[in-house]
């Protein structure tokens, strides 16, 4: 009986948890490849929040760089600048697309030369404290196209 009473609490706790740890999805993750010398790098993805609350991206890091921030490329008087996004929210059940010449990821000061094929785990912290994490791969920009060429 009392068996029984802790397994399904066990359960539930587990199934919350699930819950919790599925809310944004990472997507499409890639860094750009660049010369073995660069000292920043920069990674795209697209996160889909499967909850019905919206979410809020206030935070990246990743064991292969001493940092990452969120990045928009805008052009300003037609030249590309970058500035920091402290936050991004991610609409209820919506979906935010991380690409070139927009939002990325900025990742500094690589501890070691990355190259193509190379994997690289990077975390993301949610303003509720949850996160979430993806294997970034290592590619170069031309092989993004297949993706729209799927459709
Ligand atoms: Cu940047």
């Amino acid at each position: 009986m009392k068996i029984r009473f802790l397994l399904a609490a066990l359960l539930l706790h587990v199934a919350a948890f699930a819950a919790t740890a599925q809310d944004v999805v990472v997507r499409d993750a890639w860094i750009r490849a660049a010369p073995p010398n660069a000292p920043v790098l920069a990674g795209y993805m697209t996160l889909e929040n499967r909850s019905d609350r919206s979410k809020s991206l206030v935070g990246a890091s990743s064991p292969a760089f001493g940092s990452a921030t969120v990045h928009r490329t805008a052009q300003v008087n037609g030249v590309a600048r970058m500035h920091h996004v402290p936050s991004i929210d991610i609409g209820a059940n919506g979906k935010f697309v991380f690409q070139p010449n927009g939002y990325h990821l900025m990742l500094m000061e690589p501890k070691r030369p990355l190259h193509a094929g190379d994997r690289v785990r990077i975390d993301l912290e949610f303003s509720d404290g949850s996160k979430a994490s993806a294997l970034f791969p290592v590619r170069e920009q031309a092989e993004q196209l297949p993706s729209h060429a799927s459709h």
